[in-house]
Order: structure tokens, then C-alpha cells, then sequence
């Protein structure tokens, strides 16, 4: 990947909880080696061994079952390349600058899991009929600063997606169990949906009749349109159409002649069609390269654009992702007031000397 004693970090973002980004403008792979995947938490982690763990799935269901590890790993199982965006990725670059962790480019991974479809698991339990939503907890809790009491992370997902048969109980990460601070021993991943809905360390399962309102859910992975009221709030859910220009990098000095931009695409719904390119602020758009022309849902694509430039002086270079559901990246951001799934058209500046 990168040459030997040449290699990136991740860029710090706070210690405790650990959140730390992917340093995404210097990996070239669309699989993240575990080491650089971005971390993003909410609470200290949790005091956890794989030793006496067992998985409870309880609530609505017809009986309660409580699986082994052993007893995930022998059912028929399902891998998934996929990306994981933090839905704050890309927040400080909103305008007006809003509160909470100031996430640059980096808060996004991808990589492949290895697991057993929720679906799967639940054929030992069956689902009530007054069931509409099943709760997903982890071991990791804490105090918020905003309400007097300690909530574990837990969250919630429609049955529907709760029971596509891409969302899995994943053990496995490119190949190997899931690093500790990912989740270890199991994990959900809902491939396609920001990846707050992508619990760690899960602890229970739990089926129910009402709309989850755990304070994730209900106070923050909301989007807030209103600076001073919550007045149209709707919550956070699939990945937005979005691009990132890796090379050059923003500021960067260049040379006349021959510079190759280099970037990644992604979406949460369909695949990525075209990412276009512009060196005119957005008047006019040219076609970037795209590495995997019929990419994988799910998954970025990496595209590239060979640039022959002459003329010296200050350049700004957009690109614009398009999807197969004929979403384009926006020139203006959504602005909400706690900074989610930003996805306005990538831009750098560059000097040509
Ligand atoms: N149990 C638990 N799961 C969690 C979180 C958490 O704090 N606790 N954070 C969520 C958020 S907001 C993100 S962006 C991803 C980050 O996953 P990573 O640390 O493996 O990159 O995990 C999600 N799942
Ligand atoms: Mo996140």
C-alpha cells in the first residue's frame, strides 16, 4: 500500500472518547487496512471479553433465543464490501461553522465484513406480529452533558431495513475478527445508511412496538433545518451522493504540464454513474475517469483525471458526483444545526508555478 516507513496517521479528534480520522487523501486502496479505519465513539470503551459472550435477541418475538458465537459462525453466512461515513464527516466545512466534532474529509473507511444476516438470526426467534422496530444496543455507556442519566448507544432500525438481507451481524473484518475498537466480537453493519446505525459491541437485541426514542435517535442523527427551533427535524438515515478530491491536496503548489487528480465517489443508494470535474468554479463539467466503471453497491469508486495545464496561476477544481438514483451532489450544502451529511461538490485551490 504505502512504502515501508513512509506512512500515514490518523488525525486526532479527541482522546476520550477516542475519534480519530482516516487519513483518506493518502490511501490509494479501496480497502482500508483496520490500523487507518477512522474511529468514532461516544463513550469510553467498553470493559468487554469475547469469554462469556452471548447474544440476546428479545422483545416481540416468538421465543427469546441467546446465541454463542459459535453458534453465529456455523450459520450460512454473508460478506459485504461496503463503506462506513460517519454522518458528521465533511462537518467543518458548513457555513455558518456548526457545533460538535469538526470532522474534515476523513471520517470514512471502507472494507469488507463478514457476518450473518440480522434476518438469518431472527429465522430462531420469530417476529411478533405487533413488532415495528428492533433496537440495537451496545456494551459502551456513559453520562451525556445534556440529560441527568447514563445511556447505553443503542439504536433502532425500521423492520424493513432491519431485515434486508445486506444488513448483517458482522465478526469479521477483511478477513480477521473485527479489531476490538470496531466492535469486536459482533457488529451491525447497515450498508448504505450513515454509520451511526452501525452499532459496536453489540449487547442485545430487542424487538418492539413503538418508535425507538433513545437520545441518538431522538436528539442527536437528526437533521435540524432551523438554527433556533426543531421545528421540520427528520432524522439521519441513507449516505448522501458525495466525492473527495485525495490528490492534489487543497493549496497544493503544482507544476505546468501533467498533474493526474485522483479522488473517491460514493452514495448510499444505487451506484455511482459519473463524477465530473470543473476548473471553472462549476460553469462547466468534464468527465473524470472511473476506475470501476460498474462499481459495486455499496462501495466508492475511485476516479482519476488527467489534467494539461499551461497557463500558470491560482486554480479552483470541483468535482461532482452523480448515482444511479439521479442524485448530483449540490453546490450548496444542506445546513442544519448539528452539521449532518454534508455532501456539497468537492473543492480544492491549487497554484500552477
Ligand atoms: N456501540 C457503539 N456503536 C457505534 C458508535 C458508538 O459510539 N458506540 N458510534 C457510531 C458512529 S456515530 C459511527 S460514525 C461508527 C464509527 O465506527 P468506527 O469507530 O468503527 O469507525 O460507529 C457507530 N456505532
Ligand atoms: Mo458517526
Amino acid at each position: 500500500m504505502t512504502k515501508p516507513g513512509a506512512k500515514p496517521y490518523l488525525t486526532t479528534r479527541n482522546i476520550e472518547p477516542e475519534n480519530q480520522e482516516t487519513p483518506i487523501h493518502f490511501l490509494r486502496s479501496d480497502t482500508i487496512d483496520y490500523p487507518y479505519f477512522y474511529k468514532r465513539n461516544h463513550f469510553p470503551y467498553p470493559a468487554l471479553t469475547a469469554l462469556h459472550y452471548f447474544l440476546p435477541i428479545i422483545g416481540l418475538v416468538d421465543s427469546p433465543v441467546l446465541f454463542s458465537l459459535r453458534d453465529i459462525m456455523n450459520m450460512p453466512s454473508k460478506t459485504i464490501k461496503a463503506v462506513l461515513e460517519c454522518s458528521g464527516n465533511k462537518r467543518n466545512l458548513f457555513e455558518p461553522k456548526v457545533f460538535g466534532e469538526q470532522w474534515e474529509k476523513g471520517a470514512i473507511s471502507q472494507g469488507t465484513w463478514k457476518g450473518v444476516s440480522l434476518k438469518t438470526l431472527l429465522a430462531a426467534s420469530g417476529i411478533r406480529e405487533e413488532a415495528a422496530e428492533v433496537v440495537i444496543e451496545g456494551h459502551d455507556f456513559g453520562e451525556r452533558k445534556d440529560l441527568d442519566n447514563v445511556y447505553a448507544y443503542a439504536r433502532s432500525l425500521p423492520l424493513n431495513k432491519a431485515l434486508h438481507p445486506d444488513t448483517i451481524i458482522a465478526y469479521e473484518y477483511n478477513g480477521r475478527p473485527i479489531p476490538f475498537k470496531h466492535g469486536y466480537p459482533l457488529r451491525l453493519i447497515v450498508p448504505g445508511w450513515y454509520a451511526m446505525a452501525s452499532v459496536k459491541w453489540i449487547k442485545q437485541i430487542t424487538f418492539i412496538d413503538s418508535k425507538f426514542a433513545g437520545p441518538f435517535q431522538t436528539i442527536d442523527y437528526v437533521y435540524y433545518p432551523n438554527k433556533t427551533n426543531d421545528e421540520q427535524a427528520f432524522p439521519v438515515t441513507g449516505i448522501h451522493v458525495n466525492s473527495t478530491i485525495q490528490k492534489p491536496l487543497n493549496m497544493e503548489i503544482l507544476n505546468t504540464g501533467t498533474n493526474v487528480i485522483k479522488g473517491i465517489a460514493w452514495t448510499g443508494k444505487g451506484r455511482i454513474t459519473r463524477v465530473g470535474i470543473s476548473f471553472d468554479k462549476g460553469e462547466t463539467w468534464v468527465d473524470t475517469e472511473l476506475k470501476n466503471e460498474h462499481n459495486a453497491e455499496y462501495q466508492w469508486v475511485s476516479w482519476s483525471f488527467t489534467w494539461f495545464v499551461t497557463e500558470k496561476g491560482e486554480y479552483t477544481i470541483m468535482t461532482r458526483a452523480a448515482d444511479s438514483c439521479r442524485r448530483v451532489q449540490p453546490m450548496t450544502p444542506f445546513w442544519n444545526r448539528k452539521g449532518y451529511g454534508y455532501n456539497a461538490i468537492d473543492t480544492i485551490k491549487v497554484k500552477v508555478e
